[in-house]
């Protein structure tokens, strides 16, 4: 399994609710492996497998949860 790490910056990140929301959202994706939420720099840290997520997965995961990545 290939391990590639991707840097989202997520809009509207307030508190830490909203990063128990958008961690949650993403590890139900298949593929992901490790996420971390850096609540003051908005910057969620992914690391998944190529083969099984996309970006396009994980920003449709982040979106549904009304937040946006920019
Ligand atoms: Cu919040």
């Amino acid at each position: 399994m290939t391990t590639k790490t991707a840097e989202l910056m997520v809009e509207g990140i307030s508190c830490n609710h909203c990063v128990a929301l958008v961690k949650k959202a993403l590890e139900q994706l298949s593929g992901i492996q490790r996420v971390e939420v850096d609540l003051k720099a908005k910057r969620v840290h992914v690391e998944y497998d190529p083969a099984a997520v996309n970006y396009e997965s994980m920003k449709k995961a982040v979106e549904n949860q009304g937040y946006r990545l920019v």
